[in-house]
């Protein structure tokens, strides 16, 4: 055959994409591959998608469930909500179709911490499993599968589905072959066992993963890119948000509280999070690592620039230009890449362990510190919790970055309190906008109320925020977190009436 399908065996497998869709059965699950725009399948969702379309041409019923890694692509998520055929989704997205259809009631989604869908399909609590649909760089002679461009949940997937489709994509590099660390060592309780790793670059695992091939109903050949992911130049806030954090880390390194090469890093995705990553690259830290779940331009320029030493992560999300880089020293990185599985990339137990820096985005935040990353005016959802939930609970120091405006000006990121809470005042240690920081570890609730107005809430909003606060101290029951309940929420739907968080 050749490099990508290596096994003669497999040859009698090969389908086409509409024939392989025509083996998925109305209310199936499908257990896909993806993370971040990375390693989904390209060809069969979209040809399910048009027999979903024609089935519901005919007036016939036709829906499936779709578990995936993350957010996926336009051709899988995209394809799929256009013609109404997911029936329920789960554990993340940021697909505008799937938005919609989910905040106007059309379709339910399941939104989860990403270390925990393995153990929750394992439990049963997703129910049956249909189908895995899963892209692979390639199969080897002997039927071990080579992972793509992510990981995600397809150990788990391939696993428990009854019947396997694979989707072997030849635009993936078969030289990613050796960079993925597979763990088959997961159990539930009580028979778990510590996870063996103490640093980023430790392997415990193998580098392919393993499908019974009598499971296996059909093999389709794809020659399709990710779904990339446009690296803007660093704005004026990003640049002043990211001049903030390695401020901050720097004195951190002088207190004695982080070494000179920090800790190992965890950073989400987005323009923000790559200009943080380009600050550091220029900073004055060297020999960084990262555990963390993507790996997009910002990191690839630190590991080229030799700044960070090594990365462990579940995918890659990469622009046109961080693909060609990827792919031009794909010998290189494979030295100092590990992919794994979610629930491992994501374990809280390592992550704990390893004592992660996690810098992650947010929607808004109240003034005591509960962050909400996934509701836009407390119901409608934008993505998702994603990996933030298990990096900032068990981070070492767990750091949210943001504007503090969004849409304009016209609402402020700081508000009374939060109208969803994703990370409590617990799990949030400091905050950065584009006017500073506020450090709030060791503050009890009135001190961070201030710290969080003064050093993190844009001028506009500032006064009204200290106005809130000053009534709620003296009129709330309560003088610990003290807020006025018929007042806390007014700026949203202040903002839901008049398009805008300014009351005057
Ligand atoms: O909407 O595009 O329509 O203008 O929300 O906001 O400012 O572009 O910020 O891209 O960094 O996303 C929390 C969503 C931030 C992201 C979130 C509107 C705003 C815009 C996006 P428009 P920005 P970002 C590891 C970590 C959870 C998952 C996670 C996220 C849109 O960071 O999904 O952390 N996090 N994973 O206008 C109303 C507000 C708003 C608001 C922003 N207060 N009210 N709308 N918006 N703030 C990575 C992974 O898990 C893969």
């Amino acid at each position: 055959m050749d490099d990508h399908i290596r096994g003669a065996d497999f040859a009698g497998k090969v389908r086409t994409a509409d024939e392989a869709a025509a083996l998925i059965a109305n209310g199936s699950t499908i257990g896909m591959s993806g993370f971040t725009g990375s390693g989904h399948p390209k060809a069969v969702p979209g040809a399910l998608a048009r027999r979903i379309g024609e089935a519901h041409g005919r007036g016939e019923h036709f829906t499936v469930s779709v578990w995936t890694g993350a957010s996926t692509g336009p051709d899988l998520d995209g394809a799929l909500a256009a013609v109404d055929g997911i029936d329920l989704r789960l554990p993340y997205m940021s697909d505008p179709v799937s938005r919609a259809k989910i905040n106007a009631g059309e379709m339910d989604y399941v939104d989860l911490h990403l270390s925990h869908v393995a153990q929750m399909a394992w439990e049963g609590f997703f129910g049956h499993l249909d189908v895995a649909l899963v892209e692979v760089a390639g199969i080897t002679a002997d039927g071990r599968l080579i992972p793509s461009s992510s990981v995600g949940n397809n150990k788990t997937w391939l696993e428990l589905a009854d019947r396997v489709i694979l989707e072997v994509n030849v635009w993936q590099p078969v030289e990613l072959e050796g960079m993925h660390d597979i763990y088959y060592g997961t159990a539930l309780p009580p028979n778990r066992k510590p996870i063996p790793i103490v640093r980023p670059e430790d392997r415990i695992g193998q580098p392919y993963l393993e499908c019974q091939p009598e499971k296996i109903v059909a093999i389709v050949r794809t020659d399709s890119p990710d779904r990339h992911t446009e690296f803007k130049a660093p704005d004026d806030t990003s640049n002043r948000i990211a001049g903030h954090v390695v401020d901050f880390l720097s004195n951190e390194v002088r207190k004695g509280r982080l070494p000179p090469n920090l800790l190992p890093l965890q950073s989400g995705v987005g323009n923000v999070a790559n200009a943080v990553l380009a600050e550091l690259d220029d900073g004055p830290f060297r020999s960084m690592t990262a555990y963390t779940e993507v790996i997009q331009d910002g990191m690839l320029q630190m590991l080229r620039s030799g700044s960070l030493a090594f990365a462990s992560a579940t995918a890659f999300s990469l622009s046109d230009a961080g693909m060609a880089d990827l792919r031009a020293n794909i010998d290189s990185y494979r030295e100092r890449v590990i992919l794994r599985p979610q629930e491992i990339s994501n374990h809280p137990e390592v992550v704990r362990r390893l004592g992660c820096l996690a810098m992650n985005g947010m929607i808004e935040a109240d003034i005591y510190g509960n962050v909400n990353s996934t509701h836009v005016m407390g119901s409608s959802i934008q993505n998702g919790i994603g990996g933030s939930g298990d990096f900032a609970r068990n981070a070492y120091i767990s750091l949210f970055v943001t504007s503090s405006t969004a849409k304009n000006g016209t609402i402020s990121r700081i508000v009374p309190m939060v109208s969803h809470v994703d990370h409590t005042e617990h799990d949030v240690h400091v905050i950065v906008t584009e006017q500073g920081v506020a450090d709030l570890r060791g503050l009890a609730p009135r001190q961070r109320a201030r710290r969080i107005i003064d050093h993190c809430a844009h001028p506009d909003y500032k006064e009204a925020l200290l106005d809130y606060f000053d009534r709620a101290l003296a009129g709330a029951p309560g003088k610990h977190t003290p807020h006025l309940l018929d007042e806390a929420l007014t700026w949203h739907t202040h903002f839901l009436r008049h398009g805008t968080m300014h009351l005057g």
